[in-house]
């Protein structure tokens, strides 16, 4: 991509009603933009990341069995009605009445309309296990919505829903979806954690919260410091071994981690004070099991093997891919701007051409490009002529993993300049071993876990 044909308004001063570094530096960046309180626009640069979350975030579903479908963001409010939760669900819910004047609203979440999906198909035990999945749009009107896509109103949601014939089967698929966690946020760059959970409107007696651990977290977290050392578990980890499943999840459940309203500080205190954490987190990912809490008022019934109907074990299990953006640059930013993990990386070369409209110059920025984009590399070539200073300044807020600097001086003695923006580490090189260096210096990192 050219610079000088894109859409990205980049800000030079940090927008003064922004209280956190995340939202300050996406709204710098040009990665979103407020359209009304606790709603954004995603402007290209952010839509790009986002759809690299969104895409590790498939490949690790449909590796633990999930299947993608797409439900619609407005709702009836009868399917709501059938759960009980339409008047429950209370003011964060975005109700609507449509032209004929019928009660509709804004999906918060979607249990009732898969469970109402479930059960016009699936009638027999055969077919289970069941896990649904979908990426879309949710609304919650938050009473305090802030820190931009941290706690918006519109926001994006994974939501995955399981079924299975009974408990066992249910846990089973719970542990899939916990172990699915664990590898996707190692693959965004982020060490999460599983805390056990309270939870609210969803309901149910098992759950977890996967939370970073971020300065500006909302909740106030506790937890083992051996955590932070645990390793994900494998890409080729098989999701149908029941016990290998259990055991990962005993693993990660083994020590003392919880958020503050599920804090026991006596069993914390039991922990070495080396190896306390306490510490604020950012909650990216939530799982739950409520066995049949919507499944039974909603009629959702297999038949089992000996003939007999039996009403569905459900669970639910969400990540917040646009909370997950900012949450990744909580992680990861320092003074002057973003660092991108090459995984999420809008592009993952910034090729910087100081000197646009000198003829050498030109000449090697241009083929450096086309030959960087047939190497299969995500290119943004600046070619503006902005001054060099704010090339820099700007390559450096957005984040790109690694800059190529061509400048006249370099291209009349052969040479370029790699820098890595993480380290800010530079190296000159000739054209062509820079071109290698690139290659694999992208390719060893695109993979994380
Ligand atoms: N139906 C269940 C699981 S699918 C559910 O709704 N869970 S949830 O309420 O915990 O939300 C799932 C995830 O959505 C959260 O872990 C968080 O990452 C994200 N999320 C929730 N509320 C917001 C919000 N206001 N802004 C941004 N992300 C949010």
């Amino acid at each position: 991509m050219r610079l000088s044909r894109s859409f990205l308004p980049v800000l030079r001063d940090t927008p003064k009603d922004a209280e956190i570094v995340s939202h300050q530096l996406m709204l710098r960046a040009g990665m979103i933009r407020q359209e009304s309180a606790g709603i954004y626009a995603w402007l290209p640069l952010g839509l790009k990341v986002l759809g690299k979350v969104n895409q590790i975030i498939r490949e690790e579903q449909n590796r633990a069995g999930a299947q993608e479908l797409l439900m619609p963001t407005i709702q009836s409010a009868d399917l709501w009605r059938e759960s009980g939760r339409y008047d429950a669900y209370g003011k964060e819910m975005l109700r609507i009445n449509d032209r004929h004047d019928r009660e509709m609203l804004f999906g918060p979440t979607n249990e009732e309309m898969v469970t109402e999906i479930f059960r016009t198909y699936v009638k027999s035990y055969r077919s289970l296990p069941l896990n649904l999945y979908h990426l879309q749009w949710k609304f919650r009107d938050e009473v305090r919505p802030r820190f931009g896509v941290m706690r918006s109103r519109e926001f994006l949601m994974k939501d995955a829903y399981s079924f299975d014939l009974d408990a066992a089967g249910a846990r089973h698929s719970y542990n899939k979806m916990f172990v699915a966690y664990l590898r996707t946020f190692a693959r965004f760059g982020l060490k999460a954690i599983p805390m056990r959970a309270d939870t609210g409107p969803i309901g149910g007696d098992l759950s977890h919260e996967f939370i970073i651990l971020a300065d500006t977290g909302e909740s106030e977290v506790f937890c083992h410091k051996d955590f932070l050392d645990f390793a994900t578990p494998q890409a080729n980890t098989n999701f149908d071994d029941v016990s290998a499943l259990q055991a990962t999840v005993e693993k990660w459940t083994s020590l003392y981690a919880a958020t503050s309203d599920m804090h026991d500080a006596a069993a914390y205190g039991q922990i070495g004070a080396d190896k306390q954490v306490s510490a604020r987190g950012i909650e990216v990912g939530h799982i739950f099991y409520f066995g049949t809490k919507y499944s039974e008022p909603m009629k959702a019934q297999v038949q089992g093997p000996d003939g007999k109907p039996v009403t569905v074990h459900m669970g639910s299990y969400g990540i917040g891919p646009t909370r997950v953006v900012a949450a990744v640059i909580e992680a990861s930013h320092d003074a002057n701007g973003i660092i991108w993990p090459v995984p999420l990386a809008p592009f993952e070369v910034g090729l910087v051409n100081l000197k646009v409209g000198d003829k050498d110059t030109d000449l090697v920025a241009n083929d450096l490009y086309a030959k960087l984009e047939r190497a299969g590399l995500s290119v943004l070539l600046d070619d503006t002529d902005e001054r060099a200073g704010g090339k820099f300044a700007s390559m450096d807020l957005m984040g790109l993993p690694f800059q190529l600097i061509v400048g006249p001086k370099g291209v009349k003695a052969g040479e370029v300049e790699i820098k890595e923006r993480k380290t800010g580490e530079r190296l000159t090189l000739s054209m062509d071993a820079a071109l290698r260096r690139l290659s694999d210096l992208v390719s060893a990192r695109r993979m994380l876990a």
